[in-house]
């Protein structure tokens, strides 16, 4: 008999969402977690903390925290969230040059002691963290993937959940394109229960609500004052990373290197994708009306745009 080896997730910075997906993966009992960050004694001390949950939980997975990359070693996915988070007032593009700075570090200590892991990269400005990342690891692009289309049309569909009284489970959405104010809300491909949300909701409202979600990140880090939001994000990279440990080959949002879809090659931008075992699995192409193409067009430059401002 064959045991079947637990899973190791490695997770690249222990803050607030590093910390939040540790707690997620010993609930759903995704795999043994290992906590990095540089900060001395951050990572080992939540990763105590939720070892001694772990017990009432009954979860059976194994928590460590370091400051050791080597420890991080044959990790079946790894997911970056190390970096500086927005302050009130900072835009996502205000941490390219610190994040990109991290981001060449962690890629590099991933490169070197799991170079066979899903990287899910959370890290903003995301499209060009994601980009950066692949570059850097020089992994296949099908293995490098910026987690932001989940969270955003969670997003979505939370509002429009609100708007219509029905539950969020019975709302699809898709939010594509850059992580940023020019993301694209798809209206045209956003149902209920399969009924076109143009049904339940007017035009005016729904061009509210879409604004609404692309400030959404914007409007919790004005809240908190302190930094951003970390349970959603947190959720929606484990929901990736399940997909990918347990061959789910859901249909999810992400930040994937196109290869002609949508008419782009080579850039890192939010489609619909499937995850499974072999990380992106599939981009699938969605029929956009012509004003939601042209949304993407101009989403896709500001991601260029971004990309093209990378620090050599
Ligand atoms: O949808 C999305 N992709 C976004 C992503 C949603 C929300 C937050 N978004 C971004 O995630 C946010 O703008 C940040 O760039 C990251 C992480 O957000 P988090 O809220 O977790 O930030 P914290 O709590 O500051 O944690 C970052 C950790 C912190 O503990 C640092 O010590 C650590 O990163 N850090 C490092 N770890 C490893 N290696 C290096 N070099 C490093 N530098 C800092």
């Amino acid at each position: 008999m064959t045991a079947h080896k637990r899973k190791k997730i490695a997770l690249i910075g222990a803050g607030n969402i590093g910390g939040s997906m540790a707690y997620l993966a010993l609930i759903r009992e995704l795999g043994d977690v290992v906590l990095f960050d540089v900060v001395e004694g951050l990572p080992q001390g939540k990763a105590l903390d939720l070892n001694h949950a772990a017990p009432v939980l009954q979860s059976s997975v194994e928590i460590r925290g370091t400051n050791d990359y080597a420890d991080i070693a044959d990790s079946d996915v790894c997911i970056i969230t190390a970096g500086l988070a927005r302050k009130p007032g900072m835009s996502r593009d205000d941490l390219l040059a610190t994040n990109a700075k991290i981001m060449k570090s962690v890629a590099h200590g991933i490169k070197q002691y799991a170079p066979k892991s899903f990287v899910i990269v959370v890290s903003n400005p995301l499209d060009a963290m994601v980009t950066l990342c692949q570059r850097e690891t020089g992994f296949d692009p099908s293995m490098v993937v910026g987690m932001a289309g989940v969270l955003d049309s969670a997003r979505y569909r939370f509002f429009l959940s609100e708007e219509t009284g029905v539950s969020a489970a019975s709302i699809d959405a898709f939010v594509l394109g850059g992580h940023g104010d020019t993301m694209v809300p798809v209206r045209s491909n956003t149902t209920v229960a399969g009924i076109p949300i143009t049904q339940f909701v007017d035009g005016a409202r729904l061009d509210e609500i879409e604004t609404r979600v692309r400030k959404a990140g914007g409007e919790v880090v004005s809240l908190l004052k302190t930094g951003s939001a970390f349970c959603s994000p947190a959720t929606a990279a484990i929901a990736m990373a399940e997909s990918y440990l347990k061959d789910q080959k859901k249909v999810l949002t992400c930040a994937a290197q196109l290869d002609g879809e949508y008419g782009y090659k080579g850039l890192y931008i939010g489609v619909p994708t499937i995850i499974g075992c072999s990380g992106i699995e599939k981009i699938i192409e969605i029929e956009l009306t012509e004003d939601e193409k042209a949304a993407l067009d101009v989403s896709a430059k500001a991601v260029e745009e971004l990309v093209a401002s990378l620090p050599a």
